[in-house]
């Protein structure tokens, strides 16, 4: 039997690439493995617990109604990053404005960690894929002051980590500190997460395209002209069209098209004029991701990492995926 790599021995191994690092980067990642493994415990009893199931009662700012296991996953993570003093600071989806962690502890964090803590909640109750998907970046603000807005409101590009949890047919956690993506598989007999997926990298092309065909006559002409004359068209050299793939787990939908080549797209539309998804804790790291493995990641004009965010929970089109097939799809935008 080989070698088993654990992600701890891992993060360890590679600390050596940061010639300056003093172990902070490495205590945090480690840190939201470990409140990943807590949430996926409680994800797989959720069924069994009634308090778990459900909706919470309240809205978040997304005017999006919070299940209790949101909620649940939100706060494990904020208590990990409050207990671990690698943190100043914090950004959620499930929570309105930022958060400064105000202990002294906590003030000399050099990072922010913008996340969120359970994508895809509406398939909590249906036993469907969820995700945690985050961002790590160095504070703007001097160490030993709290957090800032500005530490919040920063490019894709700046990021020095990002990767997400997969709460699928088994747990994975995948990230990149900008160096590769790796993917580490949940061993629960052991309680530990194991390289399984070394060195990523997403296919320049695949077969399946992944989006919301509901929006298909509330987004722009250009989208529904790919979808319909191109994906659902058999295109020379193949014996048929593109499969549509949509798990409505944004988490999910990106993990297989790493994997298996393909794109993810939600357009802005009548119903959402921004987009749907969030620039700051699903789009940037979700990018990060998809570049360092060869992809590319845009809001079907521009780059996702070289957008300037203006707001904590702003919204952007997406498309990300195999290289070639965003840059096909976005041929069609006018
Ligand atoms: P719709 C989940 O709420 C999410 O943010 C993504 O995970 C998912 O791809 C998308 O929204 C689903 O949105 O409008 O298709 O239900």
């Amino acid at each position: 039997m080989s070698k088993v790599t654990t992600l701890h021995e891992f993060i360890m191994d590679r600390q050596a690439d940061f010639p300056f690092a003093s172990g902070e980067l490495s205590r945090l990642l480690n840190d939201i493995a470990v409140a990943s493994k807590v949430v996926s415990k409680d994800v797989r009893r959720a069924g069994l617990l009634e308090n778990f199931l459900g909706a919470q009662g309240s809205t978040n700012i997304q005017g999006e109604e919070q299940q209790k296991l949101d909620v649940i996953a939100d706060n494990q993570f904020i208590n990990m990053f409050k207990a671990g003093g690698e943190v100043c600071g914090i950004a959620s989806e499930e929570n309105d404005d930022f958060m400064a962690f105000d202990s002294e502890f906590s003030k000399n964090g050099k990072y922010v960690v913008l996340f969120d803590p359970l994508d895809g909640s509406s398939n909590i109750d249906v036993n469907v894929s969820i995700g945690t998907i985050f961002s790590i970046y160095r504070r703007k603000s001097d160490i030993g002051s709290l957090a800032t807005m500005e530490d919040m409101l920063q490019m894709g590009q700046e990021q020095i980590a990002a990767g997400y949890v997969l709460y699928g047919s088994s747990t994975m956690l995948v990230y990149t500190t900008g160096r590769g993506v790796n993917g580490f598989t949940l061993d629960p007999s052991i309680g530990e997460f194991c390289l399984s997926h070394p060195d990523m990298k997403m296919p320049e092309t695949g077969r399946m395209y992944a989006m919301n065909e509901g929006n298909i006559n509330i987004c722009e002409e250009g989208i529904k002209e790919y979808i319909e004359t191109y994906c659902q068209q058999t295109q020379p050299g193949h014996a048929r069209p593109y499969s549509g793939r949509y798990i409505g787990s944004l988490v999910a939908d990106f993990h297989r098209n790493l994997i298996k080549g393909g794109i993810y797209i939600y357009p802005d539309t009548s119903v959402d004029p921004e987009g749907k998804l969030r620039l700051l804790y699903e789009c940037n790291p979700l990018a990060f991701i998809a570049e360092q493995a060869g992809g590319l990641a845009t809001d079907g004009r521009n780059r996702i990492m070289s957008i300037s965010p203006g707001r904590l929970h702003q919204r952007v089109p997406f498309f990300i995926g195999s290289k070639k097939m965003v840059e096909q799809a976005m041929s069609f935008l006018k």
